[in-house]
């Protein structure tokens, strides 16, 4: 083994010079891939290969110091060096991800072999303890992973009882240029101390190679340092020389200690050079010639360091070929055994297994017969606890009181609002053992005052009750949460949350719908395509709250057109399975629920499926107080499950074909147009229909709709503008399902470009003309499409 010298402790006594060891194999790894595959792209780490033994340095003293698993997040650059020599992936995984002709045995199309993750038990040689090892997948997108990374090292402490990060920690490797530049690094380190965020101090490397793919510092960032950033929250920042592997080494242990004694965040600014250009294929003479004429002429580190090595008598030359060659025939071997009949498992790169969950290989069980319905013992003391204070003596402010009151005569009536739905869904699950977290910017209150789930006494100061932890004795963990002023930052943590375990429900509350665009990484790089990317199952929750209610262009949508272009089912496809199978092969679940009761069996499906798939729920803000919106404690009675589709229940149903026109519609306008109809008094003529699954479809209750209804004309009714909400999603299903033989007629706004008028007026006018036009029964005789 090749022997680093430590000649300093972290006191500073330099007595005796302390030799310990470790093999040479990282510097030797870039190269070996190097003459194997000369034309691949694999960032390597060549000008900073410090960085493996600096990782190794920094969990050996984390494990001497009782942490066992630490999850790790990091960009392209030496990801497989670390993937094969900190991780200890087997190294013939990693080369078969070199072999063009191999197709994934796995479901799902994969991703680059510098995106996957891995996760790995082994025992740590230096303290001989168990440690678990994992990286996280991640896409291009610099610097979206830190916040998962957090995400789910939280998660790790919690679910361990781990409440002072003693066990779990997280490590996040950074680049120069993307640790200066972008946002969400900020954003982390602003999570870093929060209660319900922290994780009691990360380890942030930064490999400082003084570029950014051609890009010179001096034009890529404001500050003098790149780790300036960190200097928000005090964070210690050593900036160390890359060819100095003796003080690389001391400042890892330093920064080791530092978070094992103050668990707070540190940094180390490794400076360094990158020797090529941005990946193999890359010319850096293009745009930084000087500066790479002096990189040419620097000597490796292995060498420079080795040969003082060998100066001073530590090693001999010898001892340095041997092992050099040692490492090298480890790596040929691997690749022989990679060239014969390996097959490549993108399982083998799962960063968070799920060994309990999935007992069973292949198609889901079937969910027919299995209820999201509750006993009505149940429902009556959850909403016993939902409207009262379960702590004695408790100063409560007279208007929570009221809207306490205003639940207990709901709950007289056997009946419940919005609040009381969630509260339904939240209690039943927590008294399965089913941990539940909703975070999020004043999620304890709820943006539109109507949740309350956290009391505040009014006269002790910091005095509060969450009356969701007094339901049971032995129930599961009520977290709530209000989040710091970011989205990118949070959803991705709790993404990260979710991805810990199953038995969890993670929700993710936007102020406003709308504001998830600030989050549009996480949405569209993680949470839409994570599955297929990283065969990785999560079960987050995003609730996006909005409703056209003439408040102007924004909060109106939370632009459902474009989770729905994202969802992956076939709109020229018939489907043969439905339910359970449908939603086993979407990418994710998009919902508007038209009522309190659906919406807990959909949150309590989540958990019951027997896998786990984002769930999309437009959530409304006129509906929480609306007198109609409200469900009865039947429709969640035991026996009782999530309607995908709300059929017409009233006169219309009972002679189905004399009825005219059914329109179809989700969400709150439905509540507009039962209005009108009632108004006009044509509720023999014309069904009215709610899509409360809108993704994946319900081709199956769609078309049993259209048949009964069979003479009647079909309408799509949405409030949105034409080129927004659901219209094109819906439009070419519905033609699916009535193979071609009728027109799907469209009724709602005009195409526009912002999603709502800031005009009162204008808003009603749009209203009324949409509605005139749903319920004139000639309104499309003679037109077409
Ligand atoms: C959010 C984002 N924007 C742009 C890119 C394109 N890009 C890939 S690598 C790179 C340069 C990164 O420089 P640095 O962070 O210093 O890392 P290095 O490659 O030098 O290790 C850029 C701009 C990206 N991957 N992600
Ligand atoms: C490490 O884990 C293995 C398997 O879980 C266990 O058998 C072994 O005793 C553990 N070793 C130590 C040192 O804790
Ligand atoms: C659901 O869709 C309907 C139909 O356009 C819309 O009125 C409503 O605002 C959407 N959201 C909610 C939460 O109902
Ligand atoms: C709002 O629109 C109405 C007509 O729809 C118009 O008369 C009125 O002036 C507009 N108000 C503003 C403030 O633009
Ligand atoms: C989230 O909301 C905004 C609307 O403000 C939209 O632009 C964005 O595309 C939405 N959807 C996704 C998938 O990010
Ligand atoms: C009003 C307020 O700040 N409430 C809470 C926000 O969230 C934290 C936990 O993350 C609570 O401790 C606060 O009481
Ligand atoms: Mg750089």
């Amino acid at each position: 083994a090749f022997h680093f010298r430590d000649c300093s402790d972290a006191a500073g006594n330099s007595a005796g010079c302390m030799y310990f060891t470790f093999p040479s194999a990282f510097f030797v790894f870039e190269d070996f891939l190097a003459r194997k595959w000369s034309s691949e792209k694999r960032f390597g780490l060549e000008g900073c290969e410090v960085l493996i033994p600096a990782l190794k340095t920094m969990i050996d003293k984390s494990s001497a110091a009782g942490i066992d698993s630490v999850i790790m997040g990091m960009p392209h650059r030496g990801r497989l060096n670390v993937l094969a020599n900190v991780i200890r992936k087997d190294l013939d995984q990693i080369f078969c991800q070199f072999d063009p002709k191999l197709e994934p045995a796995d479901e799902g199309s994969g991703d680059v072999k510098y995106h996957l993750g891995m996760y790995h038990e082994r025992i740590n040689r230096e303290t001989d303890k168990n440690i678990t090892l994992s990286l996280m997948a991640n896409p291009s997108h610099l610097e979206a992973v830190d916040p998962v990374v957090q995400g789910k090292t939280k998660a790790e402490q919690f679910y361990r009882g781990d409440t002072q990060g003693k066990k779990v920690m997280s490590i996040l490797i950074h680049g120069d240029a993307a640790f200066a530049g972008q946002g969400v690094v900020y954003e982390t380190f602003h999570l870093s101390e929060l209660p319900s965020y922290t994780t009691h101090g990360t380890i942030h490397v930064v490999v400082n190679n003084q570029i950014g793919f051609t890009t010179d510092p001096r034009v890529a960032r404001s500050s003098p340092y790149p780790t300036d950033v960190a200097r928000v929250v005090n964070a210690p920042i050593f900036h160390v020389n890359a060819d100095d592997p003796e003080a690389v080494m001391y400042v890892c242990r330093v920064a080791a200690e530092w978070r094992a004694t103050f668990n707070k965040d540190v940094v180390i600014d490794l400076v360094c050079y990158r020797r090529f250009g941005h990946n193999e294929m890359d010319e850096p003479m293009f745009t930084q010639p000087l500066m790479y004429k002096q990189i040419c002429r620097q000597e490796q580190v292995l060498k420079k360091y080795s040969n003082r090595l060998i100066a001073e008598g530590v090693v001999t030359l010898q001892d340095f070929e041997e092992e050099v060659s040692k490492y090298d025939k480890i790596c040929e071997e691997a690749y022989t055994s990679s060239k014969d009949g390996k097959i490549l498992h993108i399982r083998h790169w799962l960063d968070s297994p799920w060994p309990d969950f999935f007992t069973a290989e292949g198609e889901p069980k079937s969910m027919s017969g299995v209820s999201t319905g509750l006993h009505e013992e149940v429902l009556q003391h959850i909403s016993q606890i939902a409207s009262s204070v379960p702590l004695e003596g408790f100063h409560i402010h007279p208007g929570v009181s009221r809207i306490l009151r205003g639940r207990a005569d709901l709950v007289k009536n056997r009946q419940m609002d919005w609040a009381l739905g969630e509260y339904m869904a939240f209690g039943s699950l927590l008294k399965d053992g089913i941990h539940v977290r909703l975070s999020g910017q004043d999620v304890e209150r709820g943006t539109f005052s109507h949740r309350h789930h956290v009391l505040h006494d009014q006269e002790l100061d910091k005095l509060i009750c969450v009356p969701m932890n007094h339901l049971w004795a032995d129930q599961a963990p009520y977290t709530v949460c209000n989040s710091s002023l970011s989205e990118y930052g949070v959803l991705g943590f709790e993404l990260g949350f979710a991805m810990a375990s199953p038995n969890a429900l993670i929700l993710w509350e936007a102020q406003f719908g709308d504001f998830n665009n600030t989050a549009q990484c996480i949405i569209d790089q993680f949470i839409s395509p994570g599955q297929a990317k990283w065969v990785r199952n999560n079960g987050i929750v995003l609730l996006l709250p909005h409703g056209m209610e003439g408040m102007g262009p924004e909060h109106s949508s939370a632009r459902p057109e474009r989770f729905l272009q994202m969802s992956k089912d076939d709109p020229d496809h018939f489907p043969v399975y439905f339910e359970v199978q449908q939603l086993y092969e979407c990418n994710w679940i998009v919902v508007n629920c038209s009522t309190p009761a659906n919406y807990c069996h959909v949150l309590r499906r989540q958990i019951l499926l027997p896998f786990r798939k984002p769930l999309i729920i437009f959530t409304p803000k006129s509906l929480l107080r609306h007198p109609d919106a409200r469900s009865s404690f039947d429709d969640l009675a035991e026996g009782t499950t999530f309607k995908r589709l709300i059929p017409d229940e009233g006169p219309a149903s009972q002679n189905p074909a004399q009825v005219k026109r059914v329109i179809f519609c989700t969400g709150k306008v439905y509540y507009e147009l039962a209005r009108e109809r009632k108004r006009q008094k044509l509720e023999r003529d014309i069904a009215i229909i709610r899509l409360e699954q809108i993704s994946p479809f319900p081709f199956d209750l769609v078309r049993a709709e259209a048949e009964r209804y069979g003479n009647a004309e079909l309408v799509w009714c949405q409030e949105e503008h034409k080129n927004m909400g659901y219209c094109d999603y819906v439009r070419p299903r519905f033609l699916t399902v009535v193979a071609n033989q009728k027109p799907i007629w469209y009724v709602g706004r005009d195409p526009a470009a912002a999603p709502a008028t800031g005009n009162k007026s204008t808003h009603l006018n749009e209203l009324k003309r949409f509605m005139d036009t749903a319920f004139n029964l000639n309104a499309f005789q003679g037109k077409d499409l």
